[in-house]
């Protein structure tokens, strides 16, 4: 009697002990931060060292992918660790906050948790102790944050508040709990306006073009050629920071800037030139780039502040750290910005993660991740069971070099959003270790390409004879995977309803939120 008296009073404390010593999650998602401008990723057009920091000291995930890339979907499925027939959000659709997501899970297990910067899921944020977001997309400068009580204007630069408001939070915790906090940047989101103080960085920079800049689409399907996100046409002067007559105001001066320009006068040494055609593309791909990476400076600059802050305050030895973006971006790639294609530029998110003394450092892991596995990932970090909803697995085994046997060589993808904002073709496809398929469903066009032989994906193999076998192959592991994952075709006609930047926005005023 008296041992087991003895002996659940040492399994108690021991137990005490563990619930003190789970770590701390502190998870940064940037907007549209594409692989390939980081440099722990091989960027050749900018350095990110405080990116390489966290590379140099944990693990880089290799391919990690957005199973629908764009935005609202891809943050609704770290949530839920679900597929977005699943969680109800296949384009910009509200998200249903009363469903379980991973906030609720942690929260319910002791964690404060707290969720700061971009939401763009449409309803109030659930599951978090504390919440302060940006209405809609927020905006670059002087950001309106709505929280629990109401909403204040901070001012100041969203990159830099973003990550004041995640200090804050963690210092305030109360300190007797592991805490979970998603500090998720609006940067380097369209219209990527830099902070003053990097305005310039890239602007006496020739950044060089991507191989596919001048990609000529040929052999691909209708797709590439319908969309309208292509670098040469489809920028407006919004984006390329071109200045409005000064007496254009309202309605007016907003038209002129939504225009899509052929024909640009710039001033070179004092002499006024216009530029058209091909030297004009070239222009506006610098234009874009300069201000993109500009944006991308000021998150890898934050994302130091924030790892010194956990330096200095001792927090680092027990905090996993995890940098990531929503998806990954086209940076002139295939001649196109934004995202939502499957192919590889688009739908690799970076993945950097530090967890000091558990996972391997300045390791890189080539296995297949994706955003669907990040909520069963963290609630593995915390110690917890995954709940058979969840359609990911934990990745923590990745990060220490160990690969169970039964980890997927292949995952499913299904994007939506069509028209939409680019008049993107709506698509599903699988992407194995060496190929990919893509079926543009809605008109019954396929692609397939060898990413061994072809890794910018210039070559459409679909209709090539001898490939008919791969091809046959291909396809049956999509339909394997579409079923596996539950996908009944749930959203292929008719979206939900319901939209992101309806409520929010509405009570942050229109001024709260840039223009797509
Ligand atoms: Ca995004």
């Amino acid at each position: 009697m008296r041992f087991s008296l003895l002996a659940s009073f040492s399994l108690a404390c021991s137990l005490a002990g563990v619930a003190a010593q789970r770590p701390n999650i502190v998870f940064i998602m940037s907007d549209d931060h594409a692989a390939h401008a980081i440099s722990a990723y091989g960027s050749r057009i900018n350095q990110t060292p405080n990116l390489d920091r966290l590379a140099r000291e944990g693990v880089r995930m290799e391919n990690c992918f957005a199973a629908n890339s764009i935005c609202s979907p891809s943050r609704a499925t770290i949530l839920t660790g679900k597929y977005s027939h699943l969680n109800g959000v296949p384009t910009f659709n509200t998200f249903d906050g009363a469903q379980p997501t991973v906030a609720k899970y942690l929260q319910a297990a002791g964690y404060q948790t707290a969720m700061i910067g971009k939401w763009h899921l449409g309803s109030e944020p659930t599951g978090f102790d504390h919440w302060m977001i940006l209405p809609g997309q927020g905006t670059y400068h002087d950001p309106v944050f709505l929280d629990e009580n109401g909403q204040r204007t901070i001012k100041g630069y969203a990159t830099d508040i973003i990550t004041d408001l995640t200090i804050d939070f963690i210092k305030n915790r109360p300190k007797d709990k592991p805490f979970f906090v998603m500090c998720h940047h609006k940067a380097p989101h369209r219209p990527w306006e830099p902070n003053d103080k990097y305005r310039t960085l890239f602007a006496s920079k020739h950044i060089p073009e991507p191989s596919t800049f001048n990609d000529s689409y040929e052999g691909r399907t209708d797709a590439i050629r319908e969309c309208t996100q292509t670098v040469a046409e489809d920028l407006t002067r919004r984006d390329l920071k071109l200045a409005p007559p000064a007496d254009l105001q309202g309605a007016a001066r907003n038209q002129w800037l939504s225009v899509t320009p052929t024909e640009v006068t710039i001033e070179i040494d004092g002499r006024k030139q216009s530029l058209t055609g091909e030297a004009l593309t070239k222009w506006k791909y610098q234009r874009y780039l300069q201000d993109y990476l500009a944006c991308v400076q000021s998150v890898d600059e934050n994302v130091g502040r924030l790892l010194d802050y956990l330096d200095q305050t001792g927090l680092s030895t027990n905090t996993v750290v995890i940098y990531t973006s929503d998806q990954g971006f086209f940076l002139g790639d295939h001649g196109l910005y934004d995202k939502r294609f499957m192919y590889e530029e688009s739908i690799r998110m970076p993945f950097l993660v530090r967890w000091p003394g558990v996972i391997k450092t300045g390791f890189a892991q080539k296995k297949m991740a994706v955003n669907t596995d990040f909520a069963p990932t963290f609630l593995d970090i915390a110690g917890l069971d995954v709940p058979a909803e969840m359609q990911g697995r934990s990745l923590v085994p990745l990060w220490k070099g160990q690969i169970p046997a039964d980890w997927r060589t292949s995952f499913y993808y299904r994007y939506y959003h069509d028209p939409g904002d680019h008049n993107t073709r709506a698509h599903y496809g699988v992407r194995t270790e060496t190929h990919k398929l893509l079926c543009f469903w809605k008109k019954d066009q396929w692609e397939m390409y060898d990413l061994q032989k072809d890794p910018e994906e210039l070559h459409n193999l679909y209709s090539d004879p001898g490939q008919q076998e791969q091809v046959a192959s291909l396809k049956k592991e999509l339909f394997r995977l579409k079923k596996a994952v539950k996908d009944d075709d749930q959203y292929a006609d008719q979206e939900p309803p319901g939209g992101v930047d309806g409520a929010l926005v509405r009570r942050a005023g229109n001024k709260a939120t840039e223009k797509k």
